[in-house]
């Protein structure tokens, strides 16, 4: 069996980050590592989080890890604290990485032209630096701007998107792909490119009117979950984001749901049953 380690924080309550990831990947058939970067009541949404950093620990647990000789077939890197937190990373990919390790970086720290909370360009700085490592990453619009330097546009062709595009592979990563890309009315998904096969990926896919928090880990995970199953990055980018966007529509279609996230537990036997299909045929 595959195993993966994901880095990011527990947001006990919120459907986001670890919380997704964990059950998302086990489901899929890999076993799934975690690192705890900080343990938050809820996720940054809610008003008056609580919030206990754990960078202390992340030496003590890797150090015992290597004494174990664990070793990873990915590193999934998503929400982390602090600017040392990312420093930490990469003594960790220094630690981990053998030559089959994939980097999997989601650079989460902002959304719809704005930082989350507690970031600012240092932390976006740091963050491109890290994103230099990975074979994939997948950052939104808002990160991919933010990190090239390139103004973030909410009207762009398609143009703009491969000039994004250029810029964070230019950061240093293999594959770069961009996630909520609008290329027409009513429509969203995915563009990549590939710098050793230089080729470009596109994927749309109908939009859903809704936006909701932890969608991006949704994807990141079943993204990471994916290619586990040997499946290429062009097809983990397309089985997450339809996988997405059918669970944002069965929670829209939901009259109970939370508003601070999604129902991916209602569509995780989607999820496996597409992974079953890709696996045996
Ligand atoms: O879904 C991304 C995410 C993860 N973890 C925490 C967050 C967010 C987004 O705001 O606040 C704590």
């Amino acid at each position: 069996m595959k195993k993966i380690l994901t880095v990011q924080d527990i947001s006990c309550l919120g459907k986001c980050s670890t919380t997704v990831a964990l059950p998302l990947i086990s489901a899929m058939g890999v076993e799934t590592v975690i690192l705890p970067t900080a343990v938050l009541s809820t996720h940054t949404m809610f008003k008056g989080f609580t919030c206990k950093d754990l960078s202390d620990q992340i030496e003590p647990i890797t150090a015992h890890w290597k004494k174990e000789n664990v070793h990873f077939d990915a590193i999934y890197t998503g929400y982390l604290g602090t600017i040392a937190q990312i420093g930490q990373m990469e003594k960790l990919f220094d630690d981990f990485k053998s030559k089959d390790t994939l980097i999997f970086i989601d650079p989460v720290m902002a959304d719809n032209g704005k930082l989350y909370p507690a970031f600012n360009m240092d932390y976006v700085k740091k963050n491109a630096e890290l994103c230099g490592k990975a074979d994939i990453i997948v950052p939104n619009i808002t990160e991919a701007s933010l990190m090239t330097g390139m103004p973030y546009k909410e009207h762009y062709d398609e143009q703009y998107i491969k000039d994004l595009l250029d810029g964070l592979t230019k950061l240093g990563a293999k594959i770069a792909v961009l996630t909520g890309v609008s290329l027409s009315e009513g429509k969203t998904g995915v563009y990549g490119y590939d710098t050793e096969k230089k080729e470009y990926f596109k994927y749309q896919n109908d939009r859903v009117d809704a936006s909701y928090h932890g969608t991006g880990d949704i994807f990141s995970s079943v993204c990471v979950g994916a290619i586990m199953n040997g499946l290429s990055w062009q097809q983990a980018m397309k089985i997450a984001a339809d996988y997405t966007a059918q669970t944002i529509k069965v929670t829209v279609e939901n009259p109970e749901k939370p508003w601070y996230g999604v129902d991916f537990e209602t569509t995780i036997p989607i999820l496996t049953d597409i992974i079953r299909a890709y696996r045996y045929y």
